[in-house]
């Protein structure tokens, strides 16, 4: 997610008024529903120089050699297989992948995918992750409903031996997460698709490996990616497998929980609180009971955001073993979906 701003139209910044020899330059189209292409100019071409950034505009079908999308129109990557590269703005390519059934030519074949790695949010996803889970631990839901009733009454300490956390996803972000929660004590697993060598944190590996994750997890934590595998992974069936008086922490995205399935756990006492951070729908609309449920936290899609100075020096230093000659690592696997 990211902070608002308007997109300018059309900017097409240059460098330096003429092209120094040897620099040959990158054009690179842009396309964000709230980033400013002029704010990103001048980062990229820190790094750089020869950059020359536009802001994609509908009918523009001049050529270009990358472009960097979040949530692009049909027609702007449609048939442009001369890219080299294409960015994603986040870490998720859902937003592009989820949409291949309806329009398989939305992304031109033969060009790479990447996405933005860590560039800063897997601090941020540290952060909140932390934060909320010494919230639940320390009780302070708890004594913030026995304030409403004015009431002085000391509550049994919870123990870190009983509130095993569970990481939905180990990799760049979940298994950052993961490893600083073990770091203030918790005992923590993750699960993911391939096994995991953090120090001191169990890893499950696969579908048939979800069951035995879950049993014992007192606080579930999602950092997968949506795919189909993983859409509605939180739903009845997984959350009646987690310790009783679990805790629920998406950051993720909405796809992968079912909505009225977490209101029924936390109405049957199976989870006693939940933090959201992104939804079936977002906005979340004004109507969903989630907004007033005594027990449910919410955020909006703000767990990690692209920062631009950290993900422009990123991209920068991708296109830069693009032009080399050398790909860079981790391209996104498109037929994975992540
Ligand atoms: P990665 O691709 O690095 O990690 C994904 C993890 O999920 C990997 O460990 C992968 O396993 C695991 N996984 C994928 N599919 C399955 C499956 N079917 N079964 C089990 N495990 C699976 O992603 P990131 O950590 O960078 O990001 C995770 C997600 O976080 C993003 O896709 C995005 O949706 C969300 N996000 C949300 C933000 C917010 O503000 N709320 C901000 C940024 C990201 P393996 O390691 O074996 O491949
Ligand atoms: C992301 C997001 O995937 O903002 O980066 O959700």
């Amino acid at each position: 997610m990211f902070p608002a701003a308007a997109t300018k139209a059309a900017d097409f910044v240059m460098v330096r008024k003429t092209t120094l020899p040897g620099e040959t330059p990158v054009e690179i189209l842009f396309y964000h529903p709230t980033f400013d292409v002029t704010q990103w100019t001048p980062l990229l071409q820190r790094h750089l120089p020869h950059a020359r950034l536009r802001a994609w505009q509908t009918g523009d079908n001049a050529p270009a050699d990358y472009a960097l999308v979040w949530h692009p129109p049909y027609e702007m990557l449609r048939g442009r297989t001369h890219l080299k590269a294409i960015f994603v703005l986040g870490a998720g390519v859902d937003s592009l992948l989820s949409r291949l059934n309806e329009h398989p030519d939305l992304l031109p074949s033969g060009v790479p995918l990447y996405r933005m790695e860590d560039t800063g949010m897997a601090a941020q996803m540290q952060e909140y992750a932390v934060s909320q889970v010494l919230h639940w631990f320390r009780r302070f839901d708890d004594y913030a409903a026995l304030q409403r009733e004015a009431r002085w009454e000391p509550l049994e300490e919870y123990r870190h031996a009983d509130f095993t956390v569970g990481v939905l996803g180990a990799g760049v972000l979940g298994g950052q997460v993961a490893q600083r929660l073990r770091g203030w004590g918790f005992p923590v697993r993750c699960w993911s698709r391939s096994r995991k060598t953090y120090p001191d944190i169990e890893s499950f590996a696969g579908a048939d490996e979800l069951s035995a994750f879950l049993r014992g997890t007192r606080v579930l934590i999602n950092l997968l990616p949506n795919t189909p595998e993983t859409a509605g992974i939180i739903n009845a069936g997984l959350l009646a497998a987690l310790d009783d008086n679990a805790y629920v922490l998406n950051l993720a995205r909405g796809a992968h929980l079912v909505e009225d399935d977490l209101l029924s756990a936390l109405d049957n006492g199976k989870v006693k609180g939940a933090m959201l951070d992104v939804f079936q729908q977002e906005p979340l609309p004004a109507q969903s009971p989630l907004w007033r449920h005594p027990r449910v936290r919410i955020t909006p899609h703000v767990a990690a955001v692209t920062r631009p100075d950290e993900a422009a020096a990123f991209i920068a230093q991708s296109i830069s073993r693009i032009e080399r000659g050398d790909a860079p690592q981790n391209q996104v696997d498109v037929t994975r979906g992540y």
